[in-house]
């Protein structure tokens, strides 16, 4: 049976840093509205703005802005008769949803076990340890053992898990001082502990290279396991043949890790350095692309894409930033003639990944290549700018941006506005990508936080094997839903949401519903991107 909020009126249920713009939705009529704190007195009061129709919800909204009201404390806010969700307004206002949101890869740790002492309620013995067999000659056998679980699945994919760890090792290289001090109660590994995190998985994907640096595609069983724990599932691990994304992505998030880990470990910066070269030089080899298909039998995840020309283009800016050979630059350049987008950060369209590692690289001393890129980000700035201003939420996505994991683009266009304000000093950005993280976490059609553990009303039936099989009601905190879907891709979506229904609230806590409310590595990633920016 399915939970509708009980608040009237939508806020960031994580609460405001003080000095930000703080803005309620009220989906219904009223002039007036007050902020009570804890205590039930009231602190702010104001008049609501119309808004008027707001296409992507189908409720015609007022705003409430409360922006003046800088106090440290708990509140909610008032309008004709109904109230929002508790929220904090604070300096700290983000620091447990950092903490939780960078947190929930140890829950997805594969080939250990997650120890009392770190996983608390949710710890479990060790999973998908046994030797796995290629695909093409099952008398082959290999270790690939650890990295992060994928997703709900128990699946593990080299491009997802390559993006999502480029996602947090952006995070951490452009905001350092976020996370040197971020302790996450993880085990020890010498450096700050989301490098130590992130290592978990870097040390998988140097398992999934091949002698020659081919990269194999991903490693899983024939079907998705049932809902059971992952120390449960014991059907046969299979190797998928690699694929050319696959070793582009991975060539990419070992040379950009490379530079990151030399401070801390200088061997593990060696070994990455090595493999990122072994498999730049597998692509000169086969200028072909070798896409990937689920072979017959096999249903778990695909990871698609129709070309590797973004993968290229990012692994040789990688290659380039790490060595600073201009032949890398050289092939970058040519990629670049190709035609894919170059601000983009998703799994598979990985663009804007490569344009990064670019403008960071030349840092100081830009060149053409360098503006050209660094317009490019303005241009999709300004687009997304506008987009939210159509937006009664505030929101900026574009109507088709309401896909299977619509959050992940939500939190990606966050992204965009924080590397503009990085790179184009674009001040302004910041409180757009604050919205973003506004959206995710209250301010939206169904009032609902998206993320697990953080909210008064939020999601908990998350499409998460582990979350469902532990029998503990609540499921572990940090993990961001896939989030609102009009595609309605699976038939539970389908059996409960209306095909009418608007694009924002297509969406249940409901989990059995994979296309609605699953979590990703790669929802999570951006997500902290955002809020390292943010803090
Ligand atoms: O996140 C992916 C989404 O964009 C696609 O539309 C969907 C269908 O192809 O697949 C999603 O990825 C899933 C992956 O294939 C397997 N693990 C779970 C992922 C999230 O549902
Ligand atoms: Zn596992």
């Amino acid at each position: 049976e399915l939970k509708y909020t009980p608040f009237g009126i939508f806020v960031d249920q994580a609460g405001y840093t003080p000095d930000r713009r703080k803005i309620a939705v009220i989906p219904f009529d009223a002039e007036d509205f007050t902020v009570c704190d804890d205590k039930g007195d009231i602190v702010f009061e104001g008049k609501t703005v119309y808004f008027g129709y707001d296409e992507d919800s189908g409720d015609t909204v007022r705003t409430a802005d409360f922006s003046e009201l800088k106090t440290e404390g708990i509140y909610r806010v008032h309008a004709g008769g109904r109230t929002s969700a508790l929220f904090r307004i604070g300096s700290d206002a983000y620091d447990k949803l950092l903490y939780d949101i960078s947190k929930a890869y140890y829950y997805l740790r594969c080939g250990c076990a997650l120890e009392p002492e770190y996983a608390g309620v949710y710890h479990h013995k060790p999973c998908h340890c046994p030797a796995a067999s290629l695909y093409e000659d099952s008398s082959v056998t290999l270790d690939v053992s650890g990295g992060w679980h994928d997703a709900g699945d128990y699946g593990r994919y080299v491009t997802a898990g390559a993006v999502a760890a480029a996602h947090l090792l952006y995070a951490y290289k452009l905001f350092p001082n976020v996370f040197d001090g971020l302790k996450l109660d993880i085990p020890d590994g010498g450096m700050p502990d989301i490098l130590t995190e992130i290592r978990y998985e870097l040390e998988w994907l140097l398992k999934m290279q091949r002698e020659d640096g081919g990269v194999y595609h991903k490693v899983t069983t024939m079907h998705h396991a049932p809902f059971i724990m992952p120390e449960e599932d014991n059907a046969p691990l299979v190797v998928f043949p690699v694929s050319s994304m696959a070793v582009a992505d991975f060539a990419a998030v070992t040379a950009l890790a490379s530079g990151i880990y030399k401070k801390f470990d200088n061997n593990f910066a060696e070994t990455l350095c090595k493999a990122a070269k072994k498999s730049a030089d597998w692509l000169e080899e086969h200028p072909e692309f070798i896409g990937f298909k689920n072979p017959e039998g096999c249903n778990t995840g695909g990871y698609y894409e129709r070309d590797d020309n973004s993968n290229r283009y990012w692994a040789y800016a990688e290659m380039y930033a790490l060595t600073g050979d201009t032949l890398y630059k050289d092939k970058m350049l040519a990629q670049m003639e190709k035609d894919f987008p170059l601000t983009e950060f998703g799994y598979g369209e990985v663009g804007g990944l490569g344009s990064l590692a670019y403008l960071l690289a030349e840092r100081g001393s830009y060149d053409e290549t360098a503006d050209k890129l660094k317009k490019t980000f303005a241009d999709q700035a300004e687009v997304l700018k506008k987009l939210s201003a159509k937006s009664g939420y505030g929101l900026a996505l574009e109507r088709s941006g309401y896909h299977w994991g619509s959050n992940m683009t939500v939190m990606k266009n966050g992204m965009i506005f924080a590397v503009n304000c990085l790179l184009n000093g674009d001040k302004s950005a910041k409180e757009y990508a604050a919205n973003q993280l506004d959206y995710l976490m209250g301010k939206n059609a169904l009032g609902i936080s998206y993320v697990s553990g953080t909210g008064e009303f939020r999601v908990n039936e998350l499409h998460l094997r582990p979350a469902f099989a532990d029998g503990i009601d609540e499921c572990m905190p940090g993990m961001v839903s896939g989030g609102p879907n009009k595609g309605l891709n699976d038939p539970f979506a389908q059996a409960v949401i209306p095909s009418d229904t608007p694009p924002m609230k297509c969406f249940a806590d409901l989990a059995a519903s994979y296309s609605m409310n699953e979590i990703t590595i790669y929802w999570n990633s951006p997500a902290v991107f955002v809020l390292a920016f943010l803090k």
